[in-house]
């Protein structure tokens, strides 16, 4: 049976993580931790500035934690606005994990992101091994956090694993900062206002999933036979990759009256623009039998199905 503690575990994957992990391990065996507390979290929560290493190893060492997902993290748009911060917070909350999870030998999961390619990346069916030289702090942070979990595995044999994520797509607890959240804010705004003005241009693929593949994939690696895994972090694994105008087409079918229109936000769009159109995921297939249940057609049913009837 396993002990998780959980960083950011309020943010937009912890929120559902920990429902998930506590479904299939145990309420009582999953300690969520975030750096505010918000009424009626329900099960084990605690405060934690992942800044704080002391109070961490405390947490996962008085919770008998055998494993350590660390979540919590500043995304690409937010980042960009304070890099130095992004730097320390981001760097800096992943070297604590890692160290907690050496010193009390726990098995580690952080994801990376497609954030961690740049221009000069190969930008359709981008390789798993390729040419990483992001533009964004936030890239750069998901480089070398890539780099220093392969480190804590080879150096100090901790168990580190780790994917890149595409957009995440979901309907229970917003992205805050991404550059791919417009792909979120569709739907809300389809709903709401029954029209949305996208920041991101028409034409810019980008790889995305939806939130229940995202969940699935940490928990199928996590459970994984490490004998078999050739990379360990980082693996590459996208559901879908397309670009705005092809989500509207995908929302007019159930809102025939949906409109969109552009303006564009420069910082985003660079951002967007020094990404992947679409990654290739074929090593996550292999070494750990990544899969996912949602293309874009069944993401847009269902997302529009559960906002309406959230919002209504
Ligand atoms: C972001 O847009 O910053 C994130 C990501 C792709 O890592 N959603």
């Amino acid at each position: 049976m396993k002990k998780i503690i959980v960083t950011g575990a309020l943010g937009q994957i912890g929120s559902e993580l920990t429902v998930m992990l506590s479904e299939l391990y145990g309420q009582e065996n999953v300690l969520a931790t975030d750096i505010r507390k918000v009424p009626n979290t329900v099960g084990p929560f605690e405060v934690l500035d992942v800044m704080d290493g002391k109070r961490m190893y405390e947490l996962a060492k008085n919770f008998g934690a055998d494993t350590i997902i660390h979540m919590a993290a500043l995304l690409s748009a937010t980042a960009e606005k304070n890099p130095q911060f992004a730097w320390n917070l981001n760097m800096g909350g992943l070297m604590n994990a890692l160290e907690v999870a050496r010193e009390l030998d726990l098995q580690f999961f952080t994801p990376s992101s497609i954030g961690a390619f740049g221009p000069t990346t190969p930008k359709d069916n981008t390789p798993q091994d390729t040419l990483q030289r992001p533009t964004t702090m936030y890239g750069v942070n998901k480089v070398a956090g890539e780099l220093l979990c392969d480190y804590y595995f080879t150096r100090f044999g901790v168990d580190t694993r780790g994917v890149r994520f595409p957009g995440l797509i979901s309907y229970v607890t917003p992205p805050g900062g991404g550059t791919t959240d417009y792909a979120v804010e569709i739907y809300y705004k389809a709903i709401e206002e029954g029209r949305y003005t996208s920041y991101i241009a028409e034409g810019t693929y980008m790889d995305m999933m939806y939130m229940p593949d995202a969940l699935q994939a940490i928990v199928d690696l996590m459970e994984a036979d490490g004998s078999k895994l050739k990379h360990r972090n980082a693996f590459n694994i996208s559901a879908m990759s397309f670009e705005p105008s092809q989500i509207a087409k995908e929302i007019q079918k159930q809102i025939p009256s949906f409109k969109m229109d552009y303006d564009v936000d420069p910082v985003r769009q660079t951002i967007a623009d020094s990404w992947p159109n679409a990654i290739d995921s074929s090593a996550a297939v292999e070494e750990w039998g990544f899969k996912t249940q949602f293309d874009l057609e069944k993401m847009t049913i269902d997302m529009l199905d559960q906002l309406k009837r959230k919002l209504n």
